[in-house]
């Protein structure tokens, strides 16, 4: 099945002078890895061919992978950027993305032709040939799969593997995710062979200033845990200031409380000038209930949330910790 797709895929990639590849808003290591990935492969392949990775987002924790086509000079002769007939004679390829409304440049919809390349849940099937694997762990793994398909045929430089191999470690956790498979190590171990210096990957991607490990200190001396095992801490607007924290670094702080046994459930509050945003976070047990009541929601063990006061923060709390006594008195094996 998956040999089929891929086979169609390479066809059309060969089929098409110019190839545009496009991703999801709110970009991630991994969209960016397998687009810059997947560029690389074509153009190292075939050094004729016009293929642009067309976005306004970007992030600077992933700049270290090289900039997309921003400007007009990145453009082919007689194109400027935002002109239709650019895509119109294109074939488009979005990769990493569930949902056609989620892909950040909406002209992807001009592309002559669509493939869709992606490992999320396949809720709304779109493009002329859609590729879905929902159990692989990263789009940069079937980036990685396709060229280990046709390797015979495909050429990838060292940069190539290592904007795959980027996406692979991001979007596993380091390899630790539930959807890790012999398969992604395989696959890792091919993009290795082609020379990754990991050693400045990771400096890249897990270096922090001294200001955020003060931070992370600050969190382990001021979180509470709860009697029946709820970890959690408030982060006033004080505390943000004094930190110079952005509202997605003090966020961050959810992930700080992760790593300690017989906490199955975790909370962020972090404290805005209208409200309280509330990140939650578990084990073995899920939260996204909870944080429905309190007007958010999300993924069972990852959810977000909002608080209106202090009163609606510690029922919040209250109620989390009933649902971890609750859980702990009717499972075994949790840690
Ligand atoms: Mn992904």
């Amino acid at each position: 099945m998956s040999m089929e797709k891929m086979t169609a895929i390479l066809e059309k990639i060969r089929e098409y002078d110019r190839i545009l590849l496009f991703r999801h808003i709110r970009v991630d290591g991994d969209c960016v890895g397998a687009t810059k990935g997947m560029k690389d492969i074509i153009l190292s392949t075939w050094p004729d061919k016009e293929v642009l990775i067309i976005d306004d987002e970007h992030s600077d924790f992933l700049a270290f992978l090289g900039p997309d086509d921003e400007t007009d000079d990145d453009m082919p002769a007689g194109y400027t950027r935002y002109e239709n007939a650019l895509y119109e004679d294109a074939l488009g390829i979005v990769i990493d993305v569930a949902g056609p409304d989620r892909v950040s440049n909406p002209k992807f919809v001009l592309c002559k032709e669509v493939i869709k390349i992606d490992h999320h849940i396949d809720r709304e099937p779109f493009g002329d040939i859609s590729w879905v694997e929902e159990d692989r762990s990263s789009a940069c793994e079937m980036v990685a799969a396709f060229y280990a398909a046709f390797r015979d045929q495909l050429k990838m430089s060292t940069h190539g593997a290592t904007c795959l191999y980027t996406g692979m470690v991001t979007d596993s956790g380091r390899f630790m995710y539930e959807g890790v498979k012999g398969d992604t190590m395989r696959l890792a171990g091919l993009l290795l062979d082609k020379g990754i210096d990991t050693e400045t990957l990771y400096a890249h991607l897990y270096l922090k200033e001294a200001e955020v490990l003060k931070f992370t200190s600050w969190v382990y001396e001021n979180m509470k845990v709860t009697a029946n095992g709820v970890a959690y801490i408030f982060v006033d607007e004080g505390t943000r200031a004094r930190f110079k924290l952005s509202m997605e670094e003090a966020s961050n702080s959810v992930g700080y409380l992760s790593g300690i046994r017989g906490v199955l459930c975790w909370l962020a509050f972090i404290e805005t000038r209208e409200n309280i945003r509330v990140r939650l976070r578990s084990r073995f047990m899920t939260v996204n209930e909870l944080a429905e009541n309190y007007n958010g929601g999300g993924h069972a063990c990852a959810s977000g949330a909002t608080v209106y006061s202090l009163d609606e923060m510690n029922a919040l709390i209250a109620d989390a910790d009933k649902r971890v006594k609750e859980y702990k008195e009717n499972n075994d094996g949790w840690l």
